[in-house]
Order: structure tokens, then sequence, then C-alpha cells
């Protein structure tokens, strides 16, 4: 079960609930069939929100998360413990990545629930009927990093076939690739030649300012992996929900 900061902070109890219980019967069921291997996801947002940076996977249990979203957090940390359980009582290899935010085709473009590029995307589709100006939530000023989800496919597949430990790891592009929220909000904007108004509205959470994550440990496995550029693939995203609009998410 996932969502965007606004579906967790209105939901922390629906998260924890809901997520430990797919924790639990994935991953038991997965033993008691005898499935050689589990990929599970948790997610760049369950680090501690008091850290260093950049943020890399040995800091998963150092401290509470934030606030905005601590029962989505807590839920998938306790993936990393149940992956420990299995491998050190039954000799299973259950292990687990942590991509940073994921957007693309197919996503869960609806307003309310969803996450912030697919948000934007169908903000300014609306806009651009209406004719009003996009109003990004928040300041703007917090900072993301982005990945495509068919960059975390191909990655995903690597995992599955080649990735042997326990010990989770960061699917992410480099701290360099960082993009603050107006920054995302503009590559929306040029992505669908939107020429109206970018307002903010500071009313609205900002929620984690920075979650920047190291990618350093699969750069020691995957050295020459090239990502999407960002622009290239919120441009590919924007046309795939301007074509499939009717059946989208949203
Ligand atoms: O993707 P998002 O909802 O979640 O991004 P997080 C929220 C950030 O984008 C906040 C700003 O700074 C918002 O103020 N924002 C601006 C918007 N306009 C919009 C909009 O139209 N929609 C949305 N949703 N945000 C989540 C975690 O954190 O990251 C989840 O809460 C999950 O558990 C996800 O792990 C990957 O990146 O802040």
């Amino acid at each position: 079960m996932v969502g965007g900061l606004f579906k967790n902070i209105r939901s922390n109890l629906d998260f924890w609930r809901t997520n430990i219980h797919i924790n639990d019967n994935v991953l038991h069921s997965a033993h008691e069939m005898g499935v050689e291997k589990v990929v599970s996801c948790l997610s760049t947002c369950i680090f501690p929100d008091k850290t260093t940076y950049p943020i890399d996977e040995t800091m998963i249990h150092n401290g509470p998360p934030h606030s905005s979203n601590f029962g989505y957090s807590y839920a998938k940390r306790m993936i990393d413990i149940q992956n420990r359980g299995y491998s050190e009582q039954h000799g299973r290899r259950f292990t687990a990545v942590i991509p940073t935010n994921v957007f693309g085709p197919h996503d869960n473009f609806n307003i309310e629930d969803g996450h912030v590029l697919p948000g934007l995307i169908h903000k300014v589709h609306l806009a651009k009927q209406s004719g009003s100006a996009l109003t990004v939530w928040g300041t703007g000023k917090p900072r993301r990093q982005f990945i495509y989800s068919l960059d975390l496919a191909r990655l995903f597949l690597w995992v599955l076939r080649e990735y042997d430990e326990v010990e989770p790891i960061i699917l992410s592009v480099g701290e360099e690739d960082e993009v603050s929220i107006r920054e995302a909000a503009e590559a929306v904007a040029e992505a669908m030649d939107f020429r109206g108004e970018l307002l903010f509205d500071p009313s609205k959470a900002d929620g984690q300012f920075k979650k920047t994550a190291s990618n350093a440990k699969l750069r020691r496995y995957l050295p020459g992996f090239q990502f999407t550029p960002f622009r290239k693939a919120v441009k590919e995203t924007c046309a795939w929900f301007d074509a499939n609009y009717a059946d989208a998410r949203k």
C-alpha cells in the first residue's frame, strides 16, 4: 500500500496495518512454498528524519522516520527485519530494494492520493483544459531524487538474477540528480508545453525537506548503468498520460 505525502498524513494507521499484513502474508507464504528468492520494496522515505547525508543502506534503523509517514516507514523497515529472520533461521535469500521516488507510465495520477510527479502531470492536463494556473502544493523548496519506473524495472531484474545479499540496496539516481519540487514542476510544464502561471500554496505541507540517498553501493555493482535523463523520462510519462487519459488511474 503506497501513497503520496498527503495520503500518508491522513492514514498512517492504515499504512502500518495493511503493509504489516502484506509483509507477513507474502514472505511466510513464499517460505512455506519453498520460493527461492523474494525481492521486496522499501523506500528512501523510510530513513530516519534526523540523519546525515547522503543516506546509505546502513542507516535504516538509526532513528524515527519523518512524522508524516511513520506508519508506512516502520512497516517497511520490518521487511528488512523479517528478511534477516528468514535468512538466519531458514537460510532463505529474501532481500529488499530501496527505490527513491518512482514515477512513470501506469502511475497513480490521483491528485489527492498520488505522488508529486503524477499529481502535477494530472493538474497540468486539467489546467491546460480550463486555461487556469498550475498550483504546486507546498513551497516548492523540498528536494527529491526521482527514478523512472522503466529504469527501476531494469534494475529489479538485475537484483532478482544477480544480487545475492539479504542486506537491502538503494536503487536511485545519484545525489547530483536531486531536483527541487519547483524544478520538477517546471519540467512537467515544459514537457506538456504549459504556458500558464505556476503558483505555490505554502498552506499545504512540504513533508520531508530532503532524503538525499547515495547510490554508491549500486554503482559498485553496476558502474556502467545508465539512468534515463530526468526530463526525457518526464516527457515520456506526460505523453503516456495524455494518450491514455481515459484509462489512467486518476
Ligand atoms: O511524492 P510526494 O507526495 O511524497 O511529494 P514524498 C510530496 C512533495 O511534493 C511535498 C510537494 O513537498 C509536496 O508539498 N507537492 C507539490 C506535491 N505539489 C504536489 C502535488 O500535486 N501532489 C503531491 N503529492 N505533492 C512520500 C512518502 O514522500 O514518498 C511515501 O510519504 C512514499 O511514503 C513516497 O514513500 C515515495 O516524496 O514527500
